[in-house]
Parts: C-alpha cells; structure tokens; sequence
C-alpha cells in the first residue's frame, strides 16, 4: 500500500489517493474564464459589483418572480436597492437559497466571512462600500482561482462603445472579445451606425457592404485586440441561407477571422425574450439544428470555431461534432446548463468522447463576485467527474500520476484555450 505523501508528482497513485489528488490540483490551477460579461475598473459603471447587483442578478430576479405577490412593473419601479432588498427578503429569508443562482450569493458572503442570514443588508453593503476597486478585483479573481476572464465587448452599444472610441487602458487580466449580435442578428436596426462612422454599407448587405463590413470589424479589432470574436445564436440559426445574416458572417466575418487569426464563438439555442416583461431574465432556449454548425466547420477548414449551445439535448450532438471537426473546440455549461446536475452530465460526455480536448466551463459572469462561486461549483462537481475517470482507468490497468493530472487540468482549463485563442 503506497503511504507516501501526495508530493512525489510521478509516483502512481492508489485509488484512495485519486480524489485528493484531483481536488487539489483543481484548487491550485489558475483558470481562464473563457466567457464572461465582466469588465475591469476602467469601464466605470459598465462593471456590476456588490451586494445589490449581485442580488439583481436576472437568474435571481426570474426566480423572485415565482414567488413575489409584487407585479414585475412595481419591481422595476423600485431602486436597486430595494430590489435588492425584496429580492433577499423572498427568496433568502421567507425561503431557503437552496437554488444554483441563491446558493451562489450565499458563497459569496461566506468567501468574504459575512452573515449569510442577516434579516437585513446593511452589514453586507457597508463592507462592499468599503472596498476599494483595483484591490477587491484582484482579491475577488485570486479567491476564484481565475488568473483571467475574457470579456464581452460589443462595438455597436451605445454605452461601451465610447470607452474604446476615446482609448481606455488595457487590463491584464481582462481579455477582450469582438460581439457580433447587433451585426449579424439585428442588422435592419443597425446597420446606419457603421454608415454613420464612414463605413459605406445598405441595409440589403451585397457585396459591397460586405466588404466594409469587413472593414468595420478589422478597424475594431485593432482598438479593442479581440482574443476571439462571438455571436449568440437563436435555436432557428440556418446557414447557409439567402440572406444578410449568411453574406454578412460568410464573406465579412469569417474572412477576417482568418486574417487576423482569431476564433469564432458560436453561441447558439437561444430564444430571446419569450417573457419580454422580466426583461433580461425573459430570454429561454430551443434544440437548435446542428447541421449549420457541421456546414461551417467543414466548409471553412481554415477558421477555428468555439461552441456552445444552450439546450441540454444539443450537447451530444456538440460532442459528436467536435469528434468529426477539429477546428470546432466546445467549451462550458451554459446558462440554464450551469447547474451541478447538468454539469456533470455533459461533462461526462464529453471526457468519454473527447477525452481533455474541450474546454469545460465558462462562468458567464456578470457581476464581479459571481465567479467566487460559479468556479467554486465548477472545482466541486469537476473533482468528481475527473477523479471517476482516473478511477475507472486504473481499474482497467493504467495507473496515473499527480503529475499527468495535472497536465490534463492545465490543458482543459488553461491550454486548450490558450493555444485556441492564441494567447
Ligand atoms: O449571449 C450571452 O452571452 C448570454 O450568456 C447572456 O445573454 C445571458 O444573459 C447570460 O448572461 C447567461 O448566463
Ligand atoms: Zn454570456
């Protein structure tokens, strides 16, 4: 029986030995935060963080909703704070936070040692208020294990657009991403922006919008130095079709994502607004048809593609495709998808599938603090599902050793997106 200390890195390791192993490594690895809506001090209020934006969370504000006596326009009524207040005394004082979003505040105010069950917030307000901002982001990324979250960065909203328009200094733990949602999905609505900055385009997009469309995107990629550029995708996404969508993200996108060497991220089952009086938290998700995805990454070899969809039955497909296309990297649990339950599901296949070729998870964050406890979440189940497969592999004769988990760790948290994203 092998009694050594956890240390030897090559020394095979008994099956009693596995978990701990894995536990800690999972809890020593600095991860890449590969999507989130996180951004750093310099964007000003653009950056959501504290207690009453943590509790305004729209997976909150859904949940508040079952249970509320209040109606949604007397909610949106409210300022931050009282929503914040009617939001924790419904679903943390009047019922336990036993949900994935309520338990997640709860991890959050025990990482900071604050009353987890306070009949009011004014202890966790006065500490949050106190925080000076530069320091509590670096605190708040070190507690999470996270040495880096790649941000979503739309060129085309009214409110960050000016930030990068004027200069805004770089941070080196946020990584910029180029959001084509208003372009590729709302293009009626906006293409007399791109006009109005210069850019000679119709709302018909032919080939000659195409072209300065193209030019659009490669003079934003030098402001903002995208690591990848994204689009969410509604369950009904077709490609190819006759259409401003298809010219746009055939001849403009993926051309200058092959010339500037960056990735695509396909986010795709989302079914915006299906109750549009909750606002952000309104947005659900349908089976998307995969096929388009089959047709972009084997008719555009020469693109990389990242993907994630949203609906639980999408994920096999996912996998199957990622076996057939290697330009095609999976990556998280999104959304809907971010709980435990589900998480271990996908996360299962996939191993099975691709074995440390995907990228696991994304914390989607959008309040700074959220990824204390999404990635808190993302260790725990990961322990599990990643010290089973090392079990069963011994079991079937290969031993592994401290040392090749943690090459699989830092590739499917680190390497797989760093050689992806070209960092
Ligand atoms: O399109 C996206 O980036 C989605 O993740 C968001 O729109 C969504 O609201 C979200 O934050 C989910 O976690
Ligand atoms: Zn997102």
């Amino acid at each position: 029986m092998k009694t050594g200390s956890l240390s030897n890195d090559k020394e095979a390791l008994t099956a009693s030995q596995i978990y701990a192993v894995v536990e800690e490594v999972l809890a020593k690895t600095p991860f890449i935060d590969i999507h989130t809506h996180l951004y750093p001090p310099a964007f000003g209020d653009l950056g959501l963080w504290g207690i009453d934006e943590l509790l305004t969370y729209h997976y909150l504000e859904a949940e508040f909703f079952r249970y509320a006596k209040m109606s949604t326009e007397e909610y949106w009524s409210l300022a931050k704070q009282e929503q914040a207040n009617a939001i924790w005394r419904t679903l943390f004082l009047e019922n336990t936070p036993i949900s994935e979003a309520a338990r997640g505040v709860i991890a959050v105010l025990g990482a900071f040692q604050l009353p987890t069950d306070s009949f009011d917030l004014r202890e966790a307000r006065a500490f949050f208020q106190a925080q000076e901002i530069d320091g509590h982001v670096k605190r708040v990324l070190e507690t999470a294990g996270v040495s880096t979250v790649v941000m979503t960065n739309d060129p085309l909203d009214p409110q960050e657009a000016p930030y990068w328009m004027k200069g805004v200094a770089p941070h080196q733990q946020y990584l910029a991403v180029l959001r084509l949602d208003r372009i590729l999905c709302q293009w009626p609505a906006h293409w007399q922006i791109l006009q109005r900055q210069g850019y000679r385009v119709d709302e018909r997009a032919g080939d000659a919008t195409v072209a300065e469309v193209r030019r659009f995107l490669v003079d934003w990629a030098a402001r903002m130095k995208p690591v990848y550029m994204a689009v969410s995708l509604p369950d009904t996404f077709q490609f190819p079709e006759d259409t401003p969508q298809t010219r746009i993200l055939r001849d403009a996108v993926l051309p200058a994502c092959r010339e500037l060497n960056l990735p695509l991220s396909l986010m795709i089952g989302v079914r915006k607004q299906v109750n549009p009086a909750i606002r952000l938290a309104g947005d659900a998700l349908g089976r998307a048809d995969l096929r388009a995805l089959e047709y972009l990454c084997r008719e555009f070899p020469a693109n990389r593609f990242l993907a994630s969809v949203l609906s639980r039955e999408n994920q096999h497909e996912l996998c199957v495709y990622a076996r057939k296309f290697n330009n095609l990297m999976p990556f998280g649990c999104w959304w809907f998808l971010n709980n435990p339950s589900i998480v271990e599901e996908i996360t299962r296949e996939r191993i099975e599938m691709l074995g440390t070729s995907f990228i696991p998870q994304h914390s989607d964050a959008r309040v700074l603090e959220q990824v204390i406890y999404k990635w808190k979440n993302t260790r725990r189940t990961m322990a599990g599902v990643l010290a089973n497969s090392y079990s069963v592999l011994t079991q079937d004769g290969r031993d592994v050793t401290r040392e090749e988990i943690q090459r699989d760790v830092m590739r499917m948290f680190r390497g797989n997106a760093e050689s992806w994203l070209t960092l």
